[in-house]
């Protein structure tokens, strides 16, 4: 392939991670913690939004986007990770627009970091849920830009994603959900089109998961806790993929889980991600993109979450031309999406100086 073609390439797979994502909470959003939705209701809901003369509002991005629109931005304008601007981000997104849908208890990390002026970044996350820190999916739910930011600058992406996720989410579930959700955007990134080998891409999933939980002499464990939580879910993930499209949703649900918590909803974005890959029996849609929002969101639960990061693993390996623009266009600032899409993919090209 020519080194143009390639480069072109690239640019729309990260062009297709940050619409996949914001596109995923966008149309998942209305499902959130509602009882799970019928085969039919969804169904007329894709068809209605397919309709290329349909004029509605804009269907609204939550705080899962607003985060990953400051992660992104704080990366692009630092050229790297600098906790205290990202968390000076969220804090400032969070008081403009309080009312996009934020997890109830990562609020007060906000507000201890206001009242703290930043001066420690990572302290207030500490303090949550009585010093052991937050388990919500919040941390991994805002991660694609970081893995974007590593495929293109080649820092580091296991410290990277585990650092931005400090800053709200201290439990190992809640950081470690951000790593594995963020391993998993690079993977596809770096999967050649039409060359996924599923079981491979989860198994490279569990060998690095088995290193990354493996506890450090600072990682002091409670009685009885087991540090290879994901590990353990994504063999779990292994054994669903092996019985195909038999798999029902209450089994993915009772299996993997459908929560606000990271690690009932990582391996389930991840797993969404696989079973679209080929047809789903009851899911009309041949475009994978469109059928992966639809069944991450048909699972029901945290839907925005879980069909965002689905979307984003999913948008990076099928890359933005794969996205359908008529579902593309309900959704709010996706031309935001896009650009810092291009910004993050331009760090990879630094410009010469100007002479
Ligand atoms: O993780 P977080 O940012 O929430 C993200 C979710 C996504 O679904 C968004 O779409 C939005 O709806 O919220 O926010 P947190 O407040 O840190 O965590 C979310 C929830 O997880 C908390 O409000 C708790 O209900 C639960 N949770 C815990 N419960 C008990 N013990 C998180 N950690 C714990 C814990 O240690
Ligand atoms: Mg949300
Ligand atoms: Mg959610």
């Amino acid at each position: 392939m020519a080194m143009v073609e390639a480069v072109e390439m690239m640019a729309g797979r990260f062009r297709g991670c940050m619409v996949g994502a914001l596109m995923g909470d966008c149309l998942g959003a209305p499902f959130e913690g509602e009882p799970r939705a019928t085969r039919s209701i969804l169904q007329s809901y894709f068809r209605r939004l397919s309709d290329p003369d349909l004029k509605v509002p804009y269907k609204q991005y939550t705080d899962d986007t607003a985060m990953t629109r400051c992660v992104a931005q704080s990366l692009i304008e630092k050229k790297g990770f600098d906790a205290k601007d990202m968390a000076r981000r969220f804090v400032k997104e969070y008081y403009a627009e309080p009312k996009r849908g934020y997890g109830s208890n990562v609020t007060d990390v906000f507000a201890a970091l206001r009242a703290t002026k930043f001066r420690d970044p990572y302290s207030p996350a500490a303090f949550q849920f009585n010093g052991r820190g937050s388990y919500g999916n919040g941390a991994a739910m805002r991660v694609a830009p970081v893995a974007l930011f590593c495929y293109a600058t080649k820092a580091g992406l296991v410290d990277t994603s585990r650092d931005t996720a400090l800053i709200t989410h201290a439990n190992r579930l809640g950081y470690n959900g951000a790593v594995l959700q963020c391993l998993a955007i690079y993977e596809a990134l770096h999967t050649p089109t039409n060359k996924l080998d599923s079981v491979k891409f989860i198994e490279s999933l569990i060998t690095k998961m088995k290193e990354i939980e493996k506890p450090s002499e600072d990682d002091i464990l409670y009685e009885g806790e087991d540090p290879y939580v994901y590990v353990k879910r994504l063999e779990k993930v292994l054994e669903l993929m092996e019985r195909g499209d038999s798999v029902s949703r209450e089994q993915v649900e009772d299996e993997l889980g459908v929560y606000i918590s990271a690690h009932m909803s990582v391996p389930t974005a991840i797993y969404s991600f696989i079973r679209a890959t080929s047809p789903v029996a009851d899911i009309e849609s041949e475009n994978e993109y469109q059928r992966t929002l639809h069944f991450a969101i048909s699972l029901g639960g945290d839907t925005d979450t879980i069909a965002s990061m689905a979307g984003s693993i999913a948008g990076a390996y099928y890359g933005v031309t794969k996205i359908p623009g008529n579902l593309q266009k309900h959704c709010e600032a996706s031309s935001d999406a896009i650009k810092q899409a291009d910004d993050l993919f331009s760090l990879s090209d630094p410009k010469p100086p100007a002479s």
